[in-house]
């Protein structure tokens, strides 16, 4: 075990290099059925665009494209230049968001101080001249009460499948809890005895908590995993620890030099210049989305679910669901108050262009219907 923080340096890990790549089947179909109208070549074509996979991006309307001017096509090394996946686990609420766009440097995903804001992966792309680490943020691990939190939980494990590394992140400020040892199991059973993957355990919020207490929860949770590992009979698994505050930035940065030395060779698996794939219209959902969370309380943010149903640039419509009859009424706000400052702080972030339309709406119980949790991609 290693602990790190700024001023402790951690010994630098002899990681074997491997020769897999990432597991990318889902770029892999869809490149085969952007390419599905080609002719004979077709399987060169696709090998070829697999080589340079990743470059698949999605215009303003959601439809995917190639783009093919990828650094790692020309302008790297293939023998130095590392890249992978690196997926964030936690509990809900405890800064996985935040984290992920501190490590990118750009705001990829929607953070709010209620739980169970994320509510599908988010990739979050990070590119230096020798490396281009694939974020993916994920929601909360929970308890799930409805159907949606079911899928949330399932889109969460699913992001744990055949990644680099795994960051599984507790709090400073709280006792390691049955919630937190879950996330903890999942996270090892993800790395198991895959000597190229690696675990990197981060205590986060230390901005919060004094350092006796950080120390005291750095301590608690490797005890935690070891008991783990002893139980599972893992014997290979790389674990380091890492005290961080996601919010300063304090300690991010040592962790994202650990990622990246834990990462396997292989290409630019997206165009260096990009920090998410995301659409932009889910990009857009999400943030009218983000203001919400931060103007309702209680139960009405769970109830709240927002998606793009017309994109005319720059008029674009976004649809605010709400479950009951009452909602409508507090997301409208007294004379259209909060729908109004919601648009203001939206155009603002995204594009001030834009003209903005906010309808509500009440599905009942979306929540807890298949069919309703599928058209919103949930
Ligand atoms: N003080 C402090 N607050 C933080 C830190 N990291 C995150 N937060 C706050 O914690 C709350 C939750 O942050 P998120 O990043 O949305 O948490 P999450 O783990 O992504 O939550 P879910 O998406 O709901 O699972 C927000 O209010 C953040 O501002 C930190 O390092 N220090
Ligand atoms: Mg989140």
């Amino acid at each position: 075990m290693t602990v790190t923080d700024d001023a402790i340096e951690t010994p630098d890990d002899d990681f074997d290099d491997r020769d897999d790549v990432v597991d990318v089947e889902e770029l892999d179909e869809l490149l085969a059925q952007l390419d599905d109208e080609e002719d004979d070549e077709e399987d060169d074509d696709v090998e070829d665009a697999a080589l340079t996979l990743g470059a698949v991006l999605y215009d303003r309307d959601g439809n995917p494209y190639v783009r093919d001017d990828l650094f790692g096509d020309e302008g790297t090394d293939a023998g130095t230049f590392k890249s992978g996946f690196c997926t964030i686990v936690g509990r809900p609420n405890v800064g996985k968001s935040t984290l992920v766009n501190q490590m990118v440097g750009d705001k990829v995903s929607i953070v709010s101080s209620k739980p169970n804001t994320t509510r599908f992966q988010v990739r979050g792309i990070y590119s230096t001249e020798g490396a281009q680490v694939i974020f993916v943020d994920t929601p909360g691990l929970h308890k799930p009460k409805t159907t949606l939190g079911a899928r949330l939980n399932e889109s969460a494990l699913d992001a744990l499948a055949d990644v680099d590394v795994v960051v599984a992140m507790v709090e400073a400020g709280s006792a390691i809890g049955p919630g937190d040892k879950m996330v903890l199991e999942r996270a090892i059973l993800a790395v198991g005895n895959r000597s190229n993957a690696a675990l990197k355990v981060v205590v986060n919020k230390v901005d919060k908590s004094g350092p006796e207490q950080v120390a005291e929860r750095l301590l608690a949770v490797s005890s935690v995993v070891d008991e783990l590992l002893a139980a599972k009979s893992f014997t290979k698994v790389n674990v380091d620890y890492f005290p961080v505050s996601a919010k300063t930035g304090k300690g991010a940065k040592v962790l994202v030099d650990h990622i990246i030395r834990s990462l396997p060779q292989g290409p630019a698996y997206y165009p260096t210049d990009v920090t998410t794939d995301s659409p932009e219209a889910v990009q857009l959902a999400e943030l009218v989305r983000e203001q919400l969370l931060q103007r309702t309380h209680d139960e009405l943010p769970h109830s709240i679910a927002c998606r793009v149903s017309e994109w005319e640039w720059p008029r674009v419509k976004v649809e605010i669901l709400v479950e009951r009859d009452s909602q409508k009424g507090i997301v409208i706000g007294k004379g259209g108050a909060v729908l109004h400052d919601v648009g203001v702080a939206v155009r603002e972030a995204f594009a001030a262009e834009m003209f903005l339309e906010l309808f509500v709406k009440v599905e009942k119980h979306w929540q807890r219907r298949d069919d309703a949790l599928d058209r919103l991609g949930y």
